[in-house]
């Protein structure tokens, strides 16, 4: 459960929201002219190497370009080596549709709560501040299709490597006590999130996501104006948006404009047919062409990755080398991390460093001693409810929830 803040923090809060709209992200375009600042090697398969990076963003650091317009900014790998929580900078970005506000003014900025409700009600961010009680909680946000661009054969859509994750400490308010302000009405079934985003193309549908009426009131959803100490990027939803822990990133709505309360099932293209995955959870998994049930993407898996050596390294052969990296639970907390450097024969225990709750990102180490030659180091992550990585990679056509046991080719000399 989130717990509450002090005071003080809510002053900070306060000013750290002032000063976001102070500086007035209102840039005329997103990205300044001249993007490309230097590439990174990022190999897929069937793709380039190379990828251009940017620092042309606005409250963004050095990110690798993966589309304009809308913006796709990818993590470069190397960041999630810094620590389990990743700096705000440098969290990578996702937006659907091109016309993203260029700048808000966070004292005019509402949200509204309607629908099936017994009143209609308004917030700024500062109302939300204001009003409810303030909570914490870490927690990773990953795009659905993180890691699609390993998808083989390969499937459409953004072609990001693991890059399209990150973790952060999430402050705001409970969506439950937002919408018990509003009195939710008997016989609700769907609550459905909007920001203030829009398509280029007239007739294009807005991107809304809806949670069923239960999650949304777990007291776990939350309304988040800060991560990590900071306001919300304006490309990261300023000044308010959704954060909906365990669950992929495409719930969590940034630039949050509507909350309406449904008493009808959401049928909007959104959620069907879009981000709809085969009916076989954990694994989200089917062959090219077959037909198959399939619902809308929800839970997140485990996952695990070594951080501190990239595919190719030269590491010491015949003494304790470090191997350090990060895991996640999914939907719950990390139960073990192990490593394997015999194809997957055996395996190792590795240490679990801090416990930042159970949907954050959990760092992990272990030394290992490898024979001279080439060698392939592989992780796995177990979770709370004995959920484990599998061997194998997942396939579906949307590229969603990859789940494979990561593996990185190193040289021992
Ligand atoms: N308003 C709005 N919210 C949105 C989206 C969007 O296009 N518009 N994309 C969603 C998807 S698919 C992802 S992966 C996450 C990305 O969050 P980030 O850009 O803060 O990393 O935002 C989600 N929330
Ligand atoms: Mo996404």
């Amino acid at each position: 459960m989130p717990h509450t803040r002090s005071r003080s923090t809510d002053a900070l809060s306060r000013r750290l929201l002032l000063q976001a709209g102070a500086i007035g992200l209102g840039a005329t375009a997103l990205a300044r002219p001249s993007l490309a600042a230097g590439t990174i090697r990022l190999p897929l398969p069937g793709g380039a190497d190379e990828r251009a990076l940017t620092s042309a963003f606005p409250q963004k650091g050095s990110m690798i370009l993966q589309r304009t317009r809308p913006p796709l900014l990818e993590t470069p790998f190397s960041v999630y080596d810094e620590g389990a929580f990743t700096p705000v900078d440098r969290f990578y970005v996702r937006w659907h549709w091109a016309e993203v506000p260029t700048s808000i003014d966070p004292h005019k900025f509402e949200m509204t709560v309607s629908g099936h409700v017994e009143r209609e009600l308004k917030f700024t961010v500062f109302d939300l501040m204001r009003k409810f009680r303030h909570v914490e909680l870490a927690a990773v946000n990953q795009c659905s299709g993180n890691s699609r661009g390993f998808f083989q054969p390969r499937v459409a859509g953004g072609e990001w490597g693991n890059g399209a994750m990150g973790n952060a400490r999430w402050v705001g308010v409970r969506l439950k006590d937002v919408l018990d302000a509003a009195g939710v009405k008997a016989g609700a079934l769907q609550v459905q999130c909007e920001g203030a985003d829009r398509p280029v193309v007239a007739g294009a549908p807005n991107l809304k996501k809806s949670l069923a009426v239960d999650h949304a009131r777990d007291g776990e959803v939350m309304i988040a104006w800060q991560m990590n100490d900071q306001a919300l990027p304006l490309l990261n939803g300023f000044p308010m948006r959704l954060v909906v822990p365990g669950w992929y990133a495409t719930y969590w709505t940034k630039m949050l404009q509507h909350v309406r309360v449904l008493d009808q099932p959401d049928t909007n293209f959104w959620m069907h047919p879009a981000y709809e995955i085969p009916d076989n959870w954990p694994r989200a998994d089917m062959k090219p062409g077959e037909q198959i049930k399939t619902v809308p993407i929800n839970r997140m898996v485990p996952r695990s990755f070594i951080t501190n050596l990239a595919a190719g390294a030269t590491v010491g052969a015949a003494r304790p080398e470090l191997v350090r990296g990060i895991a996640f639970g999914g939907d719950t907390g990390v139960k073990q991390v192990e490593l394997s450097t015999d194809g997957g024969r055996s395996w190792m225990p590795t240490r679990l460093e801090v416990d930042h709750g159970k949907y954050s990102f959990r760092q992990w180490h272990t030394y290992v001693v490898l024979d001279k030659g080439a060698r392939t180091l592989m992780v796995r992550c177990t979770n709370i409810d004995g959920l484990r990585q599998p061997m194998t990679p997942n396939w579906n056509p949307g590229g969603f929830m990859r789940n494979v046991v990561e593996s990185t080719a190193v040289m021992a000399a």
